[in-house]
């Protein structure tokens, strides 16, 4: 696919998919409000599904990515319609109350249960930084690296650490290993000219 921009120079297209998970309240909405630019919103009810998109610029790429919001009660639907074609899983953990590794732990066995990539990047996410309750960073850098999931704090309500995650996510999602090969019939060698 090809788009023409305003200076003529033809771009290359790509959709990215980029999916959310944690418990309700967490910060999810407003995180994705603040990766695409929306206003921060106080108490905003939850929907019960939503995504918003957002087009970037790479080398002579265009970007459109859709962050997709997930709904109260994932975990009863299941979260396999969401994963369909996800280029990266976040979840995202709350700063102002503890760390519970076993509930993290849930949630990623729930997030891998019926993930159908095993190369899909999965993240976690902290938000809220600007109310962060003591040991809640150190918390989540010793989790982070013993499991071996790349981390990242933000705070939706400051607009901290956004821009970081956003351009580290298109990287890691850009950069996915190739799951596997897939034979493909080679092309006849052409008879030579005697
Ligand atoms: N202080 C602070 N509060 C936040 C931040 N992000 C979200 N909240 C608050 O946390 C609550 C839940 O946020 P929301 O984005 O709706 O969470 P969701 O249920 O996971 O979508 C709301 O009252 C927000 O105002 C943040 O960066 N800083
Ligand atoms: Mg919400």
């Amino acid at each position: 696919m090809t788009t023409e921009k305003a200076n003529n120079i033809i771009s290359e297209e790509k959709q990215l998919k980029f999916v959310f998970f944690g418990s309700d309240g967490c910060g999810k909405s407003n995180l994705i409000n603040a990766l695409v630019g929306s206003k921060y919103e106080e108490n905003k009810p939850s929907q019960l599904i939503d995504f918003k998109g957002l087009a970037v610029k790479k080398g002579s790429k265009v970007l459109k990515i859709t962050f997709w919001d997930t709904p109260r009660q994932i975990s009863f639907f299941g979260p396999t319609p969401y994963y369909r074609g996800a280029d990266l899983i976040g979840l995202v953990i709350d700063s102002s109350i503890p760390f519970e590794p076993k509930k993290i732990n849930e949630w990623l066995t729930f997030i891998e249960r019926d993930n159908p990539s095993a190369t899909i990047p999965i993240i976690l996410i902290l938000c809220k930084a600007d109310i962060e309750i003591p040991n809640i960073k150190k918390d989540l850098i010793n989790f982070s690296t013993k499991e071996h999931y790349p981390y990242f704090i933000t705070s939706a309500k400051l607009h901290t650490g956004i821009d970081e995650l956003l351009s580290d996510m298109v990287e890691l999602a850009l950069n996915r290993p190739i799951e596997l090969s897939i034979p493909i019939e080679q092309p006849k060698q052409k008879e030579r000219c005697q």
